[in-house]
């Protein structure tokens, strides 16, 4: 997975689905994939649900969502994501790629 800025604290998560389940078996029951963030030492959120492509899985995707950092706080945001079947079984993280988002502006001159 990787996550690219957009602008300010718009990104996007690029990933590529599951056609596996934990054990090596065929996939056959993907609901949807879950793009989480987590601003410095806060809690985790998700910032993103997204259906899946299909119930086996396997696309590639490209999902836009906008990181909580407030505005005036600039912040290291760890990103992941997850996979959830239909009965709501959910995968471990995915790799965690960190992101710095910058909302703080400068001082005025003087
Ligand atoms: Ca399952």
């Amino acid at each position: 997975m990787e996550v690219i800025v957009k602008n300010t604290n718009n990104v996007s998560y690029i990933y590529q689905e599951p056609s596996l389940n934990k054990d090596g078996s065929p996939l056959r029951d993907l609901k949807e994939t879950r793009a989480y963030a987590r601003v410095g030492a806060g809690p985790a959120s998700v910032v993103k649900i997204q259906p899946a492509s299909s119930l086996t899985g396997g696309a590639n995707a490209q999902v836009d969502a906008v990181l909580p950092v407030l505005e005036d706080q600039e912040a290291d945001v760890a990103c992941w994501t997850t996979a959830v079947d239909l009965v709501g079984n959910e995968s471990i993280p995915s790799n965690v790629v960190t992101v710095r988002i910058d909302r703080l502006a400068p001082a005025n001159p003087i």
